[in-house]
C-alpha cells in the first residue's frame, strides 16, 4: 500500500465565517493555515480564493497571492479549483490554471448541489481539459455522481486527460452520491487501472469514509470546504486539527503519511 496522501480543502467557495469563525479567507491567513496543515501531515492543498468581502472569486491575481503566501512557508502541492462556485462561467473558472500550478481539479459532470446545480456540460469539460493540458497542470478528477467516472474514462480514451490521474470521490453532497460505504466501494470498483483515489466525505461522512480510505489504500481529503465540525455539534478549531486526526488514525493503523515529494512521485507530478 502507498503511503497516505492527505489533501486539505481548507477554504471552499460556499462556507462562511458565520458557520465557522476559524475559516481562513485572506491570502496570508490561507498561507499560515496551509503551512500548519503541512506540519500536521497534509501534502496537497486544494485551494479556493475569496475577494476582500469574503466572496468566492476565481481571479488569477488573488490565486497568485495565495500561492505566494503558501510557497514562502512550505513545499505542499498546490491544487487550484476549477470548480469555483456554482453559477460561475467556465472562462472565469479556468483563470487560476493559467498560473500553471502543479495540480488543479476537473469535475467531469453536472450534478445537483444542495438547492443549486453545479454545471459541467460535455463541451465545457473538454474545454477545461484542453486548457489544463495547455498549461501542463496535473488534473485531479472530481466525481460527485456515478456517471462522472465514466465521463472521465471517455476523456482518457480521447487522450484529453492523462491515463494515470488521481480521482477525488466527493460523497455526501445533497443531491449527488451519498456518503455511504457502498457508494465509495462502487466507485473504487470502477477506478481505471493505474489510477489512484481520494475520498472527500461531506459533513459527518468525512471521518468514517476517511477511515475506510485509510484501510482500503485510498487517500483522504479533509477541511472546512467539506466539513466544519470536529465532532457532532463541536466546531473544528482549525483545518490542521482535522488533518492531524487523520494522520494519527493512519499512523496508528500502520500506514505512514506521504510527504509532498512522496505524493508528487505517487501522482506522477514533476515539481515546478
Ligand atoms: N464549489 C463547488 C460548486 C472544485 O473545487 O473543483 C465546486 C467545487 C469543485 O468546489
Ligand atoms: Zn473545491
Amino acid at each position: 500500500m502507498n503511503k497516505l496522501i492527505i489533501t486539505v480543502a481548507g477554504i471552499g467557495a460556499e462556507v462562511t465565517r458565520k458557520e465557522n469563525p476559524n475559516l481562513p479567507l485572506t491570502p496570508s491567513e490561507i498561507g499560515e493555515e496551509v503551512a500548519k496543515c503541512r506540519e500536521a501531515g497534509a501534502s496537497v492543498a486544494h485551494i479556493h480564493a475569496r475577494d476582500k468581502d469574503g466572496n468566492a472569486t476565481q481571479a488569477k491575481e488573488v490565486y497568485a497571492e495565495i500561492i505566494k503566501e503558501i510557497q514562502k512557508r512550505c513545499d505542499i502541492i498546490i491544487q487550484v479549483s476549477t470548480g469555483g462556485a456554482v453559477g460561475m462561467k467556465p472562462e472565469e473558472r479556468i483563470a487560476p490554471v493559467t498560473l500553471s500550478p502543479e495540480m488543479c481539479t476537473l469535475s467531469t459532470g453536472t450534478c445537483n448541489f444542495g438547492n443549486d446545480v453545479f454545471m459541467n456540460t460535455a463541451p465545457d469539460i473538454e474545454y477545461f481539459a484542453s486548457e489544463i493540458a495547455k498549461y501542463k497542470v496535473m488534473p485531479e478528477i472530481e466525481v460527485f455522481d456515478y456517471g462522472m467516472i465514466f465521463n472521465a474514462k471517455n476523456l482518457m480514451k480521447k487522450n484529453l486527460i492523462p491515463q494515470k490521474v488521481n480521482f477525488d470521490f466527493v460523497l455526501g453532497v445533497p443531491g449527488a452520491l451519498p456518503g455511504t460505504p457502498k457508494a465509495l466501494i462502487t466507485l473504487v470498483e470502477e477506478l481505471p487501472q493505474g489510477c489512484t483515489w481520494t475520498v472527500a466525505g461531506i459533513g459527518r461522512y468525512e471521518l468514517p469514509l476517511g477511515i475506510m480510505a485509510i484501510a482500503m489504500g485510498g487517500n483522504v481529503r479533509v477541511g472546512f470546504e467539506d466539513n466544519i465540525y470536529y465532532s457532532k455539534g463541536v466546531l473544528a478549531t482549525s483545518n490542521a486539527q482535522l488533518v492531524e486526526r487523520m494522520a494519527k488514525i493512519s499512523k496508528e493503523s500502520g500506514r505512514e503519511i506521504a510527504s509532498p515529494d512522496e505524493a508528487r512521485a505517487i501522482f506522477g507530478i514533476v515539481k515546478k
